[in-house]
């Protein structure tokens, strides 16, 4: 698993570079969005059942289908196992934005995801849309919260949602 800094010593020593420009510019930047991102985290783990809840209830709002007999999220079971789900795309999140890297997504959450939810029939792009809503709701809460809110909150959430929306080749 790796973090922005981490990942970049790697880069350069495959090469045996010193920093340039470039690198030193990225750990500017991460450093400069480190408070930032810690205090993002901390307010998606104190709200984290909260997001979940509301992601779930706006999801469920807009495709009614996925809780009516046939949809996949019919059944207490599969609701709840859908809003696990959930919970877990936000949890890793908050692990992705501390880190400053979405390694630890592709490693722990992404691996295999795809064929898991094709083989259970989960519908990948509804799981996308609500993705989208977490990310949407977080973005309010850590506004509201007086930090300035940049792209380095909305890349965990991106990540995810570029992956699982990948096509088969
Ligand atoms: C930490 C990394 C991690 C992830 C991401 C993960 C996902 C994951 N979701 C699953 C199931 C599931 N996932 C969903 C999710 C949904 N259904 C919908 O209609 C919605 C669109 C969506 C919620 C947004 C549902 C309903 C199931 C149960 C499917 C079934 O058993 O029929 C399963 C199958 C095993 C199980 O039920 O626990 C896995 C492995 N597991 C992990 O360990």
């Amino acid at each position: 698993m790796r973090d922005a800094v981490t990942s970049l010593i790697r880069n350069y020593d495959v090469t045996g570079r010193y920093f340039d420009r470039d690198a030193i510019d990225r750990l500017k930047s991460y450093f400069e969005s480190g408070t930032a991102r810690v205090q993002a985290a901390a307010i998606i783990n104190a709200n984290a059942a909260t997001l979940v809840k509301q992601a779930g209830s706006r999801l469920f709002a807009e495709l009614p289908e996925l809780i009516r007999p046939g949809g996949n999220a019919y059944t207490t079971r599969r609701y709840a196992a859908c809003l696990r789900d959930m919970d877990y795309y936000l949890r890793y999140a908050s692990y992705a934005l501390v880190a400053g890297n979405t390694d630890v997504l592709d490693e722990r959450v992404l691996q295999g995801l795809r064929e898991t939810y094709n083989s259970l029939g989960v519908p990948i792009g509804s799981t996308v849309v609500g993705i989208s809503i977490l990310q949407e709701l977080v973005k309010e809460q850590v506004a509201q919260a007086g930090i300035t809110i940049g792209a380095w909150l909305d890349e965990p959430f991106e990540h995810l949602i570029q992956d699982l929306s990948e096509k088969d080749v």
